[in-house]
C-alpha cells in the first residue's frame, strides 16, 4: 500500500556540524543548543525531518574521542544524521592497516613521529579498549568520501568532479582501494588528496611557513572554490595570513590552473580548514566551512540548511569558544 500521491512535501532541514576532533561536550552542547534530545540512546531533532550531517574529523588531539565517536556512530545509526569521512579517519585506516611487499608487512601510513603525533590521542584514549577501536575503523571503511542529500554536497575538503569520478569507481575503502590510493602518482591517490585535504600550490623555491603544529612546509592550501585569477601566493594562502609578505611573489598560470574553482549552484559544506574567527561565515552564496577549529580554542559550529540556495550567515549556532 502506498500514500505516496497523498504525502506532504516536507523539505529536509540539515544541520551541518564541523570537525569535532575528540571534543565531545562541544558536540553535546551544540546539539542541544540545535535542539537535539537523546532518546533510544541516541541524539535526534524533534522536528521532522530534520538532520544532522557530520563532515569528518571525528578522532585525535581532542578529550574524548571515544565519547565523540558514540555520539556520532548512534546518530547514524539511528537515523539521525549522516557523515562523511575526514582525513584524519583516512589517515587512520592507513595506520592500522598492512600490506605485503617484497620486504614483509607495511603499515599503509608510515609510522614516522609527525604521523604518530597526529594520531597518539586516538590511540591513548583507546589502550584499554582495542576491541573498540577497531570496530570503529570498520565503520570508517563505511563512510562515504563524499555525499549529495537533499540538495547540497557534503565533502570533507574540496569537491572535485574529476576526483569523484575516480572514487567512484569503487564502491567501498576495501584494502585494494587504500593500496592504490597511498601509492603516489594513481589516480586514487590525487583524488583522495583533493576530496580530504583539499587543493595545495607549492611556494615557490626557498619559501616556506610553519603550520599550527610547527611543521615546515613548502606548500599552501588554496581557496580552491574561488575562480583562478592572477595573484600572489601570500594572498592565495588560505585561511589568509596563513603565509608571510616573504611570498608577495606572483603565481605561475601553470599552478592556477589547477585550481578548479566552483561554478556549481548546489551549495557545498566543507570541514577541514581550521578557521578562527569570533563568529563563523560563510564563504561565499554556495560554499560554506564549517571547521572553526575547536580543538585549538575555537569552537564547534553548525550551520543550518533549511533549503535556501543562497547560504545565509543568519543560519550558523556555535558553542562557547575553549573548554
Ligand atoms: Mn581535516
Amino acid at each position: 500500500m502506498s500514500f505516496a500521491s497523498s504525502r506532504i512535501f516536507i523539505p529536509m532541514v540539515l544541520d551541518v556540524i564541523g570537525d569535532i576532533h575528540g571534543h565531545a561536550q562541544h558536540l553535546v552542547d551544540l546539539l542541544r543548543l540545535l535542539g537535539y534530545e537523546k532518546r533510544n540512546g541516541a541524539y535526534r531533532s524533534a522536528e521532522t525531518g530534520r538532520h544532522a550531517v557530520f563532515v569528518g574529523d571525528f578522532i585525535d588531539r581532542g578529550p574524548d574521542i571515544p565519547g565523540t565517536l558514540e555520539i556520532v556512530r548512534r546518530m547514524v545509526d539511528a537515523g539521525a544524521a549522516t557523515a562523511v569521512i575526514g582525513n584524519h579517519e583516512y589517515n587512520a585506516l592507513c595506520f592500522h592497516t598492512r600490506r605485503e611487499t617484497a620486504n614483509g608487512p607495511r603499515w599503509l601510513r608510515t609510522r614516522s613521529d609527525t604521523h604518530l603525533y597526529q594520531h597518539l590521542d586516538t590511540l591513548f584514549q583507546f589502550r584499554n579498549d582495542r576491541a573498540s577501536l577497531r570496530e570503529y575503523l570498520r565503520w570508517f571503511r563505511t563512510l562515504p568520501l563524499f555525499l549529495e542529500i537533499g540538495g547540497v554536497r557534503v565533502v570533507h575538503a574540496a569537491w572535485d568532479e574529476d576526483a569523484i569520478r575516480i572514487v567512484s569507481r569503487d564502491g567501498t575503502m576495501t584494502d585494494e582501494f587504500l593500496e592504490r590510493s597511498v601509492t603516489p602518482g594513481s589516480d586514487e591517490f590525487r583524488a583522495v588528496e583533493t576530496l580530504l585535504k583539499g587543493v595545495e600550490v607549492h611556494l615557490p623555491e626557498g619559501v616556506t611557513f610553519l603550520d599550527k603544529d610547527g611543521h615546515s612546509r613548502s606548500a599552501t592550501r588554496v581557496a580552491w572554490w574561488q575562480p583562478p585569477m592572477p595573484t600572489t601566493y601570500r594572498e592565495l594562502a588560505f585561511p589568509p595570513g596563513t603565509v608571510a609578505s616573504s611570498a608577495d611573489i606572483p603565481v605561475p598560470n601553470s599552478a592556477l590552473a589547477r585550481i578548479p574553482g566552483y561554478a556549481g549552484e548546489v551549495p557545498v559544506f566543507l570541514g577541514h580548514y581550521w578557521l578562527h574567527a569570533e563568529r563563523p561565515s560563510v564563504q561565499s552564496r554556495v560554499v560554506c566551512i564549517t571547521d572553526y577549529s575547536v580543538a585549538a580554542g575555537g569552537f564547534l559550529a553548525a550551520y543550518t540548511w533549511r533549503g535556501e540556495s543562497r547560504l545565509t550567515d543568519s543560519h550558523w549556532t556555535w558553542t562557547p569558544s575553549g573548554g
